[in-house]
């Protein structure tokens, strides 16, 4: 886990934003001065700074239930808090604060929580102390938990079908999501649920914590609950009913992810020295905070292609699918996001790679660079481990005359997994509303974007620029962010936060027949890859 602290040299008073992210192992704080340049960074891992809780990878795995201590996260807040203080950080200086937090995970406050929160805290002592008893259960599931597949086929089944759930909330119902989660506490605890009076997203709690009270669900994270109607930000009663009772007023009300909540409390002013105008911008999910950080634009895509592969796409007009999570766009409310997760992403290419007898990535480029755009019409479909997007499993090659073989030649191999990987990514960006454009940009991060030879063929794919941008924390950024901007919204855009931000560089553009090549061969993808899908 990286731990990146750097010396602050803060005796300035010049003004500072400050970006949180509450992830899932860890917590990172990420100060930007008044030109967007990160001046300081810090973070506390839960595994390795809270051995106390005993916690892997940052949460407890008992089946396919999966939990995160709530009062760790309030213990790593006050430690980070301790250490921005030792290293000299000066609070003063900050205009606001924002945060980001894992997605879907959430928080059950006891009954007489926001009383503490709001009169209770005392200066001297540490949040951990006053607040580890404030909540109506001990753990708080997370977005890695299935564990509810029961209660998403209840919801599915009371609306009307999972494509009316997804047209509604913007996902089908999934089983990490916050509203089939509280389901599962309501049918299994209900004391613990009835003894709740709120309940926050990790990144609403987040926020909470600063405020000194309940702060709101922002319309972003809120999108990931299966309880928002995507479309008036409103909570959908229909969904709220099918989950709990008197959900609504546990859940308090919803704001756009820019908005300021309110300023820092007492608390935070009298022990660290905070200003008491600092303002709290609402917080929202990870997800969410990465597209601010990344400054992603109306019709551009961003692809993460880490250990597995991830895809950012900014819409106008969404079409929920049946794959695919839209939410509400975190910098401009009546905009949308399209997330999409891929699980076959850099392992699937490492195990291609192996399969054709090749250690390096340099050689893996060559066997690519061997091969002409479209592959002599030859597609693969390489789902090693069981894939999200869509739900299927396998290896599936077919030739050009679309019959189905069992082996490739070794460079067919290699374009084929490549083109395949990109071809259902613009499949299902497309099937969410994503129209590629004149000015459509693809901005590529993660592991294999230092790979120029897979860049070209997303190029290619996609028919657009493809541009890179060194970033090793989106999601803190993106939050940091978004402190400037809940500042600044009502006379600016988003893309007007600052002049000097970093520059994306250009990696690769896209062949002149690109188009020609791709539209018809990934409308070939399609068809088969529906033809592998194995039904939910
Ligand atoms: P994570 O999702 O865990 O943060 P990264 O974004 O760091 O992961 O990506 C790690 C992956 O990047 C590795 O699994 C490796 O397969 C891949 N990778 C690293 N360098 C290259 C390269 N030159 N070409 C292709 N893939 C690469
Ligand atoms: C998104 C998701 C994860 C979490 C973890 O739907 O479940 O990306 O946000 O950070």
């Amino acid at each position: 886990m990286a731990q990146k602290r750097q010396h602050p040299n803060d005796s300035t008073t010049a003004p500072r934003y400050l970006g949180l992210d509450f992830s899932t192992q860890q917590i990172k704080a990420v100060a930007l001065d008044n030109d967007l340049r990160e001046v300081y960074s810090s973070a506390i891992g839960f595994d390795r700074d809270l051995p106390e809780f005993k916690t892997d990878g940052g949460c407890h795995k008992n089946g396919d239930r999966v939990t995160a201590p709530t009062s760790m996260w309030v213990k790593a807040f006050d430690m980070l808090l301790e250490q921005m203080k030792s290293d000299g950080f000066n609070f003063g200086t900050l205009l606001s604060v924002s945060g980001s937090g894992q997605q879907h995970g959430s928080v059950y406050w006891k009954r007489g929580a926001r009383e503490v929160l709001r009169e209770g805290l005392n200066a001297a002592q540490t949040l951990f102390d006053q607040l580890n008893t404030s909540f109506a259960t001990p753990n708080s599931p997370i977005w890695m938990d299935s564990s509810t597949t029961a209660e998403c086929q209840k919801l599915e089944e009371l609306l009307g079908g999972a494509q009316n759930v997804a047209n509604v909330t913007g996902s089908r119902a999934y089983e990490r999501f916050t509203g089939n989660q509280i389901a599962k506490i309501y049918k299994e605890s209900s004391d613990v649920y009835n003894n709740c009076e709120r309940i926050s997203l990790v990144s609403s709690f987040g926020a909470s914590l600063l405020l000194g009270d309940y702060a709101p669900i922002d319309y972003s994270d809120g999108s990931g609950m299966n309880l928002m109607n995507i479309r008036t930000k409103e909570w959908d009663q229909q969904a709220l009913d099918a989950c709990a009772p008197e959900l609504k007023e546990r859940l308090g009300p919803l704001a756009p992810s820019f908005h300021p909540v309110g300023s820092v409390s007492p608390y935070f002013v009298q022990r660290y020295g905070f200003s008491p105008d600092c303002k709290v911008i609402a917080f929202t999910g990870d997800n969410p905070a990465s597209l601010a950080g990344l400054r992603l634009q109306e019709g551009d895509v961003s692809v993460s292609l880490g250990t597995s592969d991830t895809l950012f796409v900014w819409l106008k007009e969404p079409k929920p699918a049946l794959e695919g999570h839209i939410f509400v766009n975190p910098v401009d409310a009546e905009d949308y996001m399209a997330l999409l997760c891929f699980k076959n992403g850099s392992l699937a290419r490492e195990r291609v790679r192996a399969n054709v007898g090749i250690q390096t990535w340099e050689e893996f480029s060559a066997l690519l660079q061997s091969t002409s755009p479209g592959n002599g019409g030859n597609i693969g479909i390489y789902f090693f481990d069981t894939e999200i997007t869509p739900f299927a499993i396998g290896e599936h090659r077919f030739d050009a005359s679309g019959k189905k073989v069992d082996v490739f030649e070794r460079s067919t191999e290699v374009r084929a997994l490549v083109e395949g990987q990109f071809m259902a990514k613009r499949v299902h960006a497309e099937n969410l509303g994503y129209d590629i454009g004149p000015t459509s940009r693809v901005l590529a991060t993660g592991g294999a974007s230092k790979n120029s030879a897979i860049l070209q063929v997303l190029a290619d794919v996609f028919n657009a620029p493809v541009y890179t941008l060194e970033t090793e924390n989106s999601a803190s950024l993106g939050a940091a962010y978004q402190a400037r901007y809940g500042l600044i919204y009502q006379s600016h855009k988003f893309q007007e936060i600052g002049e000097n931000l970093p520059a994306y560089q250009l990696a690769a553009e896209p062949n002149a027949d690109a188009a020609k090549i791709y539209t018809p061969l990934a409308a070939r993808y399609k068809r088969l890859e529906k033809s592998v899908i194995t039904s939910k």
